[in-house]
């Protein structure tokens, strides 16, 4: 069945890979399933065809046969339900990459986004100078605790995993900040990830669409 996902037209990022269609990309590739993608325009994604398919109006969609799903968490989790390559076999391993998937969207993402509101959305407020390094704080206090469990592993938990795949993804946003290359072990965590074949499929294939 063809998988197909929706992506922007024209990525503000210009094809750097932060949009959130390249982890659905990632992970597609991770498990060797072909897909096509929908282009869609910041105006098509809030009008009724795309709100059928994504009632916030935004990407990355994925939809197989009469399967739609939104959310890149359930759409990932999705892929390595299905397919073999991203989930281990046993029950307790499985569970444990399971919770790095949520570990990476409900403790890590949150401050990080809350820096890219803090930069973008708050730019010409008087506040923002405040409260920067605040919410620069909370990510390292984050970071610092992460980078301690990792330690000198490769992965979180034993082979590669979603929980890894999230957990890339979420953390490469934040290297244009410098955060990230304050934990040399998370740095080297990133690049590690992003030098696997499957992410540079991933990569490339939206660069083709926003470089
Ligand atoms: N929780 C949802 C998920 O994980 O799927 C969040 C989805 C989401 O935020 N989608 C964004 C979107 O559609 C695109 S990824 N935004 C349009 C809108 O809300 O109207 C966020 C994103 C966008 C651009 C960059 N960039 O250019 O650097 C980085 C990240």
């Amino acid at each position: 069945m063809t998988i197909t996902i929706t992506a922007f037209e024209r990525s503000p990022d210009k094809g750097k890979g932060l949009a959130r269609d390249t982890r659905v990309r990632w992970a597609l590739e991770e498990v060797g399933q072909p897909y096509e993608v929908r282009l869609v325009s910041f105006q098509a994604m809030k009008e009724p065809a795309h709100l059928a398919v994504h009632p916030f109006g935004q990407i990355p969609t994925y939809e197989e046969g009469d399967l739609t799903l939104f959310e890149t968490g359930s759409i990932v989790f999705h892929i390595a339900q299905r397919h073999a390559g991203l989930l281990p076999d046993d029950a307790n391993a499985r569970a444990r990459a399971i919770t790095w998937m949520f570990a990476a969207l409900s403790t890590i993402e949150p401050p990080i986004l809350d820096l890219q509101n803090a930069n973008l959305l708050d730019a010409e407020k008087p506040w923002k100078a405040e409260r920067l390094p605040v919410v620069k704080d909370r990510i390292r206090d984050r970071l610092k605790r992460l980078s301690a469990r990792l330690g000198g592993a490769d992965w979180l938990d034993g082979a590669f995993s979603a929980g890894d795949l999230m957990m890339a993804s979420v953390l490469l946003r934040l290297r244009a900040s410098g955060i990230l290359d304050e934990f040399a072990n998370l740095a080297a965590y990133v690049a590690r990830a992003e030098a696997r074949p499957a992410y540079q499929r991933a990569f490339a294939a939206q660069l083709a669409i926003n470089g």
